[in-house]
């Protein structure tokens, strides 16, 4: 195999990007002193180094599109459950839903009268034979993994997975003015006294490698509704550090709020507090920006 030298290699790469015959290539080889078999040869060889180079550019395309894409922080539009004015109840259809108090930044709502207790009574029933240790998603790799963070038992309902959990799931819609494709399905958890979820944000991660993946086509969560299924003896409040805000579970009623931004401004962190007596019951509905 003859050497090739960099102005040959420059000769035939340029040949190449014109889009010049393989004949001509190897005749003006040849005028250059070079005998068939090897003009043949380093054509071959300038050939290879070329492919090579066009595969490894596409490769790192495709890996600055894809993989390496940035994550927006901002959601377009977040649910907003009471759009104007000052109103003391929510018409949902099927109920009427008091709202007891409110808050703008974050945009965080209590609610009464979401569930009734027969609703409450049976999400527990249904509940309690699929129940098995919760779990966080890690950061970096984006598993679920069971983390002394959460020590709660919990299980998940399909949307729609069956008349009860869609007549919640349609209220929970029409209450927070989102739509109801938008609905992750129901989440039942159980605390029992000492357990707890430390604070937390319900969005991804943005900043984490594997959030793309979670995000999907339905995008980021943008709100979160936490439903009491009973109302613990004491403890289990669920507790936003960065407004210093307690909210006592209290069975039937709910807690709203939304997230525009994917980090620490939508001041949106929050908790299960430990149980201390009793038992906690909630249930947890998060809204995603597109159809999920
Ligand atoms: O148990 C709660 O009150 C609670 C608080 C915060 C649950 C969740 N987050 C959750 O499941 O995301
Ligand atoms: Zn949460």
């Amino acid at each position: 195999m003859p050497e090739l030298i960099p102005e040959i290699h420059q000769s035939i790469s340029e040949h190449l990007a014109n889009s010049a015959t393989e004949a001509n290539i190897i005749t003006d080889l040849m005028n250059k002193g070079y005998d068939r078999d090897n003009a043949e040869q380093l054509l071959e060889l300038v050939k290879r180094l070329r492919n090579a180079a066009l595969e490894q550019h596409a490769l790192s395309k495709s890996i600055s599109t894809s993989v390496i894409k940035p994550i927006k922080i901002e959601a377009e539009a977040i649910p907003t459950p009471i759009p104007g004015g000052f109103p003391t109840t929510i018409d949902c259809g099927d109920i009427i839903v008091n709202i007891v108090a409110r808050l703008n930044e974050p945009n965080t709502i209590i609610f009464e009268n979401v569930l009734t207790d027969e609703e409450c009574d049976k999400l527990i029933a249904m509940a309690v034979p699929k129940l098995s240790r919760s779990t966080v998603v890690q950061h970096g790799t984006g598993d679920s993994v069971i983390d002394p963070a959460r020590t709660s038992q919990g299980m998940y309902f399909y949307r729609g997975e069956n008349p009860l959990v869609e007549k919640i799931e349609q209220r929970l819609s029409k209450l927070s003015n989102w739509p109801y494709e938008n609905g992750e399905g129901i989440q039942v958890l159980n605390y029992k006294p000492g357990e707890e979820y430390k604070p937390h944000y319900d969005f991804f991660d943005p900043n984490s490698d594997a959030t793309s993946r979670s995000l999907g086509t339905a995008g980021q969560r943008v709100g979160t509704i936490v439903l009491y299924l009973n109302t613990p003896e004491e403890g289990g409040s669920t507790f936003f550090p960065d407004i210093n805000l307690h909210v006592m579970p209290k069975k039937g009623s709910a807690v709203f709020f939304a997230y525009k931004r994917a980090d620490s401004s939508s001041k949106t962190l929050h908790g299960g507090s430990p149980v201390i007596r009793g038992e906690k019951w909630i249930a947890t509905k998060w809204m995603r920006e597109n159809k999920y």
